[in-house]
């Protein structure tokens, strides 16, 4: 049984209306996480959500490449990308928080991938692995060194703040029913083996419900 301390934040990424059924880059199941991280957030004195928060055209839209499809990939400067759908767009419902999720003592909001030319799928670092959130540093100066993930998407946003967080050096643990992935070309399974490879540690909720 894991008793969440005050040295432990929730970390609860992107759950929003964009990424469940009906949004624009819709998560098999995702609807159906959201009762079951707010029980979860209530086990946590320290939660903090993140947003993805994109420009209108921004570069991970497969409709900002002329003749490109969403879930292919394209090369930019700092990788490759899997271009999306148009998704969480900048002040539209799509990016609102999902209107179930119930965390009244969230502590912060992370938004990321807000700047055009480079998306963000890590709540810790933007896609050229250097540019920060301040995420690290926020949870450094408040004392919080155990980081518990749950959201959307398991194999995309989730698995690259876990790996950032170990990064960061922090301990990071995926509390796995509590996500969905996307899987595309294989990537939840690689994410798993990632996340593993990197120390990240893999629960179920079990293991903290009473
Ligand atoms: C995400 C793809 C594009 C995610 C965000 O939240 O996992 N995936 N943008
Ligand atoms: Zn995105």
């Amino acid at each position: 049984m894991i008793e969440p301390g005050p040295q432990d934040v929730l970390l609860v990424i992107d759950v929003q209306n964009g990424f469940v059924p009906g949004g624009a880059l819709p998560v098999t199941g995702g609807d159906e996480v959201v009762p079951l991280i707010n029980r979860l957030a209530g086990r946590f004195q320290h939660v903090v959500l993140t947003q993805d928060w994109h420009t209108p055209g921004h570069v991970s839209f497969a409709s900002s490449h002329p003749g490109k499809k969403p879930f292919e990939t394209i090369a930019l400067p700092y990788g490759t990308q899997v271009l999306w759908p148009d998704h969480c767009v900048q002040g539209t419902a799509d990016a609102s928080l999902h209107p179930g999720l119930d965390i009244p003592h969230a502590e912060l909001i992370i938004r990321k991938g807000y700047r055009k030319a480079i998306d963000s799928y890590s709540a810790f670092y933007e896609a050229d692995g250097k540019t920060p959130t301040g995420l690290t540093g926020y949870l450094k100066e408040r004392g919080l060194t155990r980081a518990f993930l749950v959201g959307l998407a398991t194999d995309f946003c989730v698995a690259w703040s876990a790996l950032d967080a170990r990064k960061g050096g922090f301990e990071a643990t995926v509390i796995e029913d509590a996500t969905r992935g996307i899987d595309v070309g294989g990537s939840l399974g690689k994410a798993w083996q990632d996340m593993t490879g990197a120390g990240v540690k893999r629960v179920t909720s079990a293991a903290l419900e009473r």
